[in-house]
């Protein structure tokens, strides 16, 4: 593993699984190996899970963690070539990523879409253009298109919880006040299609996903139909993706109650979290024994420390 930034970047799939619940049953177990190594994480966005697991993550590899802002602490970043700066922006992308590859030997980086240029949102402009100028090796801890950490945690929970061989995953759109990425469900159905469950993903009419994330997956507009038999009910919010970065707020019957889940085969609730109460899923859902949303941000920390061992290795080796 030389980048992370998609599940392109996976050689074994089940491999990869198997490592971090041994990894799991054992934090510790290479508490050394990323000694004098350092890890530097760039947020452009907020984070609670994703900057506190891959902090946890390093520290059990025995790395030291930097970790900047770049949003607020950093000068705007500069993307194209070529460009006279005599505007807004005060660095190149082209230096600040040389530079942190000198203090640094991984760069996680977070960097949300837009919202507002699906092109440059799609084209992951920031992420490749700041691993074309990084020496070392660069995993994502959120892009504009992808979150594959999320989903590799999401996969991990599926794995530990799963009561059959192909238990029927449903990715469910849910209301939401703000416009949200694509990121967390293009990144889940990418991870579900490659694994043992039969995904089906239900969302508004105008929601699909991006097509070269969906292709192949059954995609429903109406969420009860969806989720009959369901063992897991995956929720999130996403904007549109044909009508880019708009949304609807006020499709309140697609909220996750009791009554929604009584139509499932006694399903797993998963999100990713951060979660808005009673808009998304509702109290009773959520507050149950079929919620797994702490399970899943506990396997943050796993999957992010199975990603590590492997970058480093992966170093150690070239
Ligand atoms: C992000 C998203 O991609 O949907 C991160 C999820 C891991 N979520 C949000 O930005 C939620 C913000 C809000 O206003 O609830």
């Amino acid at each position: 593993m030389k980048n992370f930034t998609s599940i392109n970047d996976v050689a074994n799939l089940k491999q990869l699984v198997d490592q971090a619940l041994a990894i799991k049953q054992n934090p510790l177990a290479h508490k050394s190996y990323g000694e004098d190594k350092t890890l530097g994480l760039l947020f452009f966005n907020p984070s609670l899970r994703t900057r506190l697991s891959s902090q946890r993550a390093a520290t059990n590899l025995g790395m030291k963690v930097m970790v900047m802002n770049l949003n607020n602490d950093g000068w705007t970043l500069e993307m194209e070539d070529g460009a006279i700066m005599d505007k807004g922006s005060q660095e190149h992308i082209k230096e600040a990523a040389g530079v942190i590859s000198q203090y640094c030997d991984i760069i996680g980086i977070r960097s949300f879409a837009s919202l507002k240029n699906r092109e440059d949102d799609y084209n992951e402009t920031l992420l490749n253009k700041f691993i074309a100028h990084a020496s070392v090796p660069v995993f994502s801890l959120e892009s504009a298109t992808l979150h594959p950490l999320q989903s590799f945690a999401d996969l991990i929970t599926i794995e530990e919880h799963k009561q059959i061989a192909r238990p029927k995953v449903v990715l469910t759109w849910a209301p939401h006040p703000k416009a949200l990425p694509q990121a967390v469900a293009n990144s889940f159905a990418e991870w579900m299609k490659l694994a043992e469950v039969d995904l089906t993903i239900a969302n508004p009419v105008n929601f699909d996903l991006a097509p070269e994330f969906t292709e192949g997956i059954e995609i429903l507009h109406n969420q009860e139909e969806a989720l009959k038999n369901a063992d897991f009910v995956y929720a999130k919010n996403w904007s549109s993706y044909n009508n880019y970065g708009q949304t609807l707020a006020n499709l309140n019957d697609w909220t996750i109650t009791s009554a929604r889940m009584a139509v499932t085969n006694q399903a797993k609730f998963m999100h990713c979290l951060p979660v808005r109460r009673n808009v998304v899923v509702a109290d009773e859902v959520i507050d149950s024994a079929a919620s797994l949303v702490l399970q899943q941000a506990n396997n943050r920390t796993f999957a992010a420390q199975t990603v590590l061992l492997n970058l480093l290795k992966n170093a150690a080796n070239t």
